[in-house]
């Protein structure tokens, strides 16, 4: 069964963004015989669908009597996972299961570029995507990061390159990825509420090296082998001498460098923290095997201020520098922000805490160990984070608001204060850009309230 052919019934499974996208893709190019359902009774975008498409038969709640036929293709959602009753039956009555990234790849004619890791993707195909627009091409920068690839598609089918930010969940039911370049960031721990073994989970994330040309390697995680022979490798890293990419010292200043040329001093960079420059090593390789010129990435580079949420800075308040890092929704991404942005002359507090996935919690122990004055717990799952922290260590709060107040309190007019949660933000908030907000807002009401009494 080909699949992308209009004889074919397809049934799309979950009723988000991803499905929405499938639905628009298959009625713009005149594909009728599609149908969707999602397991919710009430999915964020059911209305839109009904609405918006209200010949196309729509499912919600129970889905366990949907019946399949062999002559179908199961579009599932990547929040779905494929043990969920509904893909089982599929399977079982030997429909094909698919996915949206599938069937853009099969319809795909741009230069492809792909990232995964468990940390800093977002960051970086933003970053590589302002490099390819500033190179005067252009550029959609689509997939996990929150525009589904197809929606990017249908928007503009003859850009130069697509950037796609790929989750282990949207790689997991791919057998390849075909790109012209692709880097697995980084591995720690994370979504152990859905996978049964970390083994599983990196299996699924090495899906990305499947038929690529030019892989951009990260030395410093030893962990990840490469299991594609016929592909090039660009080597990074932040501590080795022997990569493409690294740094060293000119002068007083550190520069990144490629091979014997030094591109960029770090001092020159907008964008904080050392993980940081880990990241923006990885969109360098991965623009250099795209073709572009080192002088228009390091114009991009030096202009790129960094996302919301990562490591932002926020304000400060009376020698306390406040940061925003509501993005680090998992324990590596938290260890990373605290030794990115730690530094020896100025202490840190870490506010922390939401919802649990299932994590280890133990690397945080390490980092907070070595760099955290005090740590200031909220949320959901703060217990399984206080058990492997000095209780000396700890203070409880119920909100973000007085975890500022505390965090400012525990500092003597200098030092950093770093929200970075280790957990996800569904106890407490909508997702983590609310939480992020709310954090902010509790900076800015301390500083406006500071300003107040500083007037008096
Ligand atoms: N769901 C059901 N029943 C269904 C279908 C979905 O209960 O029938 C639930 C899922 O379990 C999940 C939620 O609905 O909790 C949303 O799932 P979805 O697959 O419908 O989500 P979309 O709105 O299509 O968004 C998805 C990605 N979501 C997930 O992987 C959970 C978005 O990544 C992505 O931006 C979007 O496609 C476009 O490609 C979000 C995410 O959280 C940001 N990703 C994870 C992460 O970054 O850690 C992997
Ligand atoms: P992702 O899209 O993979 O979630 P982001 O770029 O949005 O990645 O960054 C999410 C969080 O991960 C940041 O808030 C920061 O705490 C952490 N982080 C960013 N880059 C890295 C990196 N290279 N290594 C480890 N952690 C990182």
């Amino acid at each position: 069964m080909h699949l992308l052919d209009k004889n074919n019934q397809y049934t799309i499974v979950g009723m988000g963004l991803t499905g929405l996208s499938c639905l628009k893709f298959f009625k713009a190019k005149g594909f009728d015989k599609v149908r969707i359902c999602d397991s919710r009774n009430d999915p964020a975008l059911a209305l839109k669908v009904k609405n918006s498409f209200p010949e196309v038969e729509a499912f919600n709640g129970d889905l366990s009597g949907l019946t399949f036929t062999k002559n179908e293709i199961v579009i599932v959602s990547p929040g779905m996972a494929l043990s969920e009753v509904v893909v089982k039956n599929a399977i079982a009555a030997g429909a094909r299961i698919s996915s949206d990234i599938e069937l853009f790849l099969a319809v795909n004619k741009a230069k492809l570029i792909a990232v995964t890791g468990s940390n800093g993707k977002s960051t970086v195909v933003t970053l590589l995507g302002e490099i390819i627009k500033r190179a005067g091409l252009s550029v959609s920068v689509a997939g996990n990061i929150g525009l589904p690839v197809l929606d990017g598609f249908i928007e503009n089918e003859n850009v130069d390159f697509v950037v796609l930010e790929l989750s282990s969940f949207q790689l997991e039911r791919l057998s390849s990825v075909n790109a012209l370049a692709v880097s697995l960031l980084n591995i720690s721990e994370d979504h152990m509420d859905r996978y049964n073994s970390a083994a599983d989970y990196i299996d699924a994330k090495k899906i990305i090296f499947t038929g690529a040309k030019n892989i951009i390697v990260n030395a410093d995680e030893t962990d990840i082998c490469i299991d594609n022979e016929n592909a090039q490798l660009v080597t990074f890293s932040l501590t080795a001498d022997n990569t493409d990419f690294q740094l060293h010292e000119v002068g007083s200043k550190e520069w990144v460098f490629y091979q014997s040329t030094p591109l960029i001093a770090i001092d020159e960079m907008k964008i904080k923290g050392r993980h940081n420059i880990s990241n923006v090593m990885a969109a360098m390789a991965l623009a250099y095997k795209s073709g572009i010129q080192w002088d228009v990435m390091i114009d991009a580079v030096n202009n790129f201020t960094g996302l919301s949420h990562r490591c932002e800075w926020v304000a400060e308040v009376d020698g306390v520098e406040f940061f925003n890092d509501s993005k680090a929704t998992n324990v590596g991404a938290a260890v990373a922000a605290i030794n990115g942005l730690y530094q020896q002359d100025r202490d840190m507090i870490l506010i922390a805490g939401g919802q649990d996935k299932n994590s280890d919690f133990l690397p945080l122990a390490d980092a907070v160990k070595s760099s955290v004055k005090s740590v200031i717990l909220l949320g959901q799952d703060a217990d399984k984070i206080a058990v492997i922290i000095p209780e000396e260590k700890i203070q409880r709060v119920n909100d973000l608001s007085q975890a500022v107040s505390a965090a400012k309190s525990a500092l003597n007019n200098s030092g950093t204060v770093l929200f970075s949660p280790a957990c996800a933000s569904f106890d407490m908030f909508n997702n983590f850009e609310h939480r992020g907000d709310a954090f902010k807002t509790a900076v800015f009401n301390l500083q406006a309230h500071h300003h107040k009494e500083g007037s008096c």
